[in-house]
């Protein structure tokens, strides 16, 4: 194997286009060197191969724990091709140069994280040692060797080798996946092991989050901020969903703040189960309803603040087919009865062919989002000066929620549900948050203040101040009242809630609760911290 005969190294767990490739390549020249299973399966697809045995002398040791780690191996990548004593010292020990490494790893976070749980000794044997170490090294001389970690880069790989021509670029480009591949990878091993230690329940010591550069924005909140979005690449969340994953369909551009408000609204409608629409504006729900009629949820969605859903941002947890995004389109604001309403954008995990196009209809502008549910149970993250705030993601789900009864009157079951709507929505809303909600449906919220009773006075002031609608209606809050002066407590029942949700935790607690005309309840975790503050 003397330099300048074309050889490919592959060695891959994920097989998934590996005849494709492996025909290419021995089309395109490359001899093609190979570890066991995979040698196996090219075979089988009629490619040529020559085992990575036969060119170490050595068999693959301890099990598989040692393949590829060998000098003849490991030379014939990280030669240097510009240095002649570099070269000379491949020739003397008969080692062949490696112009194409493409290697993917063991799946060990799959493993570790499967339905049927592994044995600790299970989980360290599928770390990947060698893999990493010739991803590493062909990266590190992308300069002569192509890296390739992901099955979706081939064919631009190979169409890049048929060309025949240099690009660095390009190299580089394939380099700095290779080792954002590895850093993710080995994020998840250190990740795995600290859970395998005593203290697995708390947050970890420190943590690598792997972040590409998904796309740059035109600028950030304020037009004088440069502005970008990181995709997170931890292995945790790559085949997760999330606003991040969105497809985007049609319209301008995504801003800065049209992905807040995108995530906002796409988080708050995944929370429910029945056909739900949310419309969030300045990242809080200013309309929540649920409905078995969705066309019915995106009208009262509408109608809880009119004003705020224009210009805002519509979520829908359903399939948006003709007659929705029919309603979508014409929908006049309750406000005047004849302004169309406006958006800047739909978000829904499906769209049929027909209402993809009515909305396209709709407006240039009009940005149209496909998105997939995220999976729960990743971190949020909040920067501070010098540092970042960490805590477990708010995991509340209409199951978790199970009220304490705290006053001497009962509630009655329909509005035991009216609370648990209010308590979901209230999830969403940026603290001090109030919402009053009736029948599956937001009648008004309240948020930002920096008091409680204020941002009442906000949620009954766009629920219909005293009209009829908001009596008997239930009322959440994301934390305590503090029942001190006139309280909130107090004006929730003289304007007719029936019932209140709250999380607990004042001192005061008891006079919240035994307020006269008032029948509040609790959370289970009494005291604890239920919500974000
Ligand atoms: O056990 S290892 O860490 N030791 C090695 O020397 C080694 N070299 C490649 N695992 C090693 N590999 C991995 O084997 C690759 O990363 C790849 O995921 C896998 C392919 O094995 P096979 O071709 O036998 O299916």
């Amino acid at each position: 194997f003397s330099s300048g005969h074309k050889q490919a190294l592959i060695s891959l767990s994920d097989k998934r286009e590996l005849a494709f490739l492996g025909n290419e390549l021995q089309r395109l020249g490359y001899s093609i060197i190979s570890t066991g299973g995979t040698a196996s399966s090219l075979e089988e697809s009629g490619v040529s191969v020559t085992k990575v045995e036969d060119i170490t002398h050595f068999p693959e040791m301890l099990d598989g724990r040692v393949k590829t780690l060998h000098p003849s191996i490991h030379g014939g990548i990280l030669v240097r091709r510009d240095h002649h004593h570099h070269m000379e010292a491949l020739n003397r020990h008969g080692i062949g140069t490696f112009d194409v490494v493409v290697v993917n790893l063991y799946p060990f976070y799959e493993k570790v994280t499967s339905s049927d749980k592994i044995a600790f000794e299970d989980g360290i044997e599928n770390i990947d040692i060698g893999g990493p170490t010739l991803i590493r090294a062909a990266a590190k001389n992308h300069k002569d060797v192509l890296v390739v970690v992901d099955h979706e880069d081939y064919p631009a790989v190979l169409e890049f080798l048929r060309r025949e021509q240099d690009d660095q670029e390009f190299r580089r480009k394939l380099a700095w996946k290779a080792f954002q591949h590895v850093a993710s990878y080995d994020s998840a091993v250190s990740e795995w092991l600290w859970k395998q230690t005593e203290n697995g329940e708390k947050l970890p010591p420190s943590f690598t989050v792997p972040l590409s550069l998904k796309s740059t924005l035109r600028y950030g909140e304020n037009p004088h901020q440069k502005a970008a979005f990181y995709e997170d690449n931890s292995i945790s969340v790559v085949n997760s969903g999330g606003i991040a994953t969105a497809i985007q369909h049609h319209g301008k551009e995504m801003s800065y703040n049209n992905y807040l408000d995108a995530d906002a609204a796409w988080n708050c409608v995944s929370e429910f189960k029945s056909p739900t629409c949310v419309i969030v504006k300045h990242t809080n729900p200013c309309g929540v309803a649920s409905r078995q009629d969705i066309l019915e949820a995106y009208r009262l969605a509408v109608k809880a603040d009119p004003i705020s859903a224009f210009g805002g941002i519509v979520a829908f947890n359903t399939t948006v087919d003709e007659d929705l995004a029919k309603e979508i389109r014409e929908f006049r604001s309750p406000t005047d009865g004849a302004t169309r309403m406006f958006y800047e954008i739909v978000v829904a995990p499906k769209y049929t062919e027909k209402g993809l196009g009515i909305l396209r209809g709709k407006s240039k502008t009009l940005r149209i989002l496909e998105a997939k549910k995220s999976d729960k149970g990743m971190l949020s993250l909040r920067q501070v000066g010098g540092g970042w705030l960490a805590q477990d993601s708010d995991g509340l789900t209409p199951e978790d929620i199970k009220f304490n009864v705290m006053s001497k009157r009962v509630p009655q079951e329909s509005e035991l549900h009216d609370a648990e709507f209010a308590w979901l929505c209230v999830k969403h809303v940026k603290s001090n948050a109030i919402v009053i909600a009736k029948n599956n449906c937001m009648l008004g919220m309240g948020s930002g203040q920096p008091n409680r009773l204020e941002s009442l006075r906000i949620a009954f002031r766009k629920a219909g101040g005293e009209e009829e609608e908001a009596k008997g209606a239930a009322l959440a809050s994301d934390a305590f009242f503090p029942f001190a002066w006139k309280d909130a407590v107090e004006e929730a029942c003289e304007k007719g809630i029936g019932v209140i949700a709250e999380p607990g935790g004042s001192i005061r607690d008891g006079d919240a609760v035994e307020f006269p005309f008032s029948s509040p309840m609790s959370g289970t975790e009494r005291g604890c911290n239920i919500r974000n503050g």
